[in-house]
């Protein structure tokens, strides 16, 4: 029997590989950057499954490329690289990795929260640079307990999120497409987006990148929050606009911010953010744990085998077109 023909965009976990390989000719982009479009084209013209492992944009001009693919997968929640309606139109499911990853995240998330406020990585650069001597005192951090935590994009991570403020003591305000009827359990209160900006101590951004939240934290979001206000974004970096989000912190018109996401992706190592006493950066490692990239490359693995046997996805975004 001829074997499924499968492009996968660059580096996988092997258990995944191992999976795809039981059952696929496997075309693999080994190159440590991302592939064009025309590096992946002589193998895209007869392939059946895309597994996106490195981020490229899938768009109508590679679906175009790709006149047989019966699936695309991706071990992500994130999809905003994919064009869902190009994938529709062409009845092609689309799998994410939603859940698995959903705990992993939202310690992150939390963790750079904490780190923040509390001047972990500071201090531990202070303590490295032999400045713990008698008399010698770090900044002080700020509290987490008695302060409001506002929360933009109330999925499952942002419910994970908001659980982990509520144990240290947080009052817990989010803002969401549509308020959470399912959230009442967490006694997360629905405000505003701009009554968030306002009261919030501490905003932590998980909502998805789309037209909509594209550059939504800009310098008029800024101005609206508290001079003492932390921001942590562990979404998309494109949904703040970056140089406002410089000004912000330079002007101390905020008092913090801790990324894990940033625009661009990576961040050169002269860019100006990195200039800044304020900040702190991590290279996107929200669901970067061993047990959860398996986690979701696994997911992604079944999503496109069961894809390319015409079998319907696990986890599909565009239920319409999933196989039944
Ligand atoms: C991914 C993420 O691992 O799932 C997402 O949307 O941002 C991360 O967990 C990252 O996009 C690399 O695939």
């Amino acid at each position: 029997m001829e074997k499924y023909k499968v492009v996968i965009t660059g580096r996988v976990l092997p258990a995944a590989l191992a999976a795809l390989e039981t059952q696929c000719q496997v075309y693999r982009w080994e190159q440590p950057t991302a592939p064009t479009l025309a590096d992946l084209s002589g193998w895209l013209k007869d392939a059946d499954g895309l597994f996106v492992s490195t981020n490229i944009a899938v768009n109508e001009q590679l679906l175009a490329a790709a006149p047989r693919l019966k699936v695309i997968a991706q071990p992500a929640v994130g999809y905003d690289n994919i064009d869902i309606a190009a994938c529709t139109s062409r009845k092609i499911p689309f799998g994410n990795t939603p859940g698995v990853l959903v705990e992993t995240t939202a310690d992150l998330a939390f963790g750079l929260l904490l780190t923040a406020a509390r001047r972990i990585h500071e201090g531990w650069d202070w303590v490295r640079a032999g400045k713990w001597q008698p008399g010698a005192q770090l900044p002080y951090g700020v509290d987490l307990y008695g302060k409001t935590l506002g929360i933009v994009g109330m999925g499952a991570i942002g419910s994970a999120v908001a659980r982990r403020g509520q144990a240290s003591g947080m009052k817990v305000i989010y803002n969401n497409r549509t308020p959470r009827a399912d959230q009442a359990d967490l006694k997360a209160e629905y405000c505003t987006f701009d009554q968030l900006l306002s009261e919030a101590d501490f905003i932590v951004v998980l909502t998805p990148l789309t037209p909509e939240s594209r550059g939504m934290f800009g310098a008029n979001e800024f101005a609206k929050m508290k001079p003492t206000a932390y921001f942590i974004n562990a979404a998309r970096g494109a949904v703040v606009d970056t140089q406002a989000l410089y000004n912000a912190l330079q002007a101390k018109q905020i008092a913090y911010a801790a990324l894990d996401v940033t625009d661009p992706e990576p961040l050169p190592a002269d860019h100006p953010l990195l200039q800044l006493p304020n900040i702190l950066i991590v290279p996107h490692i929200g669901s970067a744990t061993t047990e959860t990239r398996n986690r979701m490359a696994l997911l992604a693995a079944e999503n496109l085998l069961l894809g390319v046997e015409g079998k319907p996805l696990v986890t599909c975004v565009n239920t319409e077109v999933n196989y039944r």
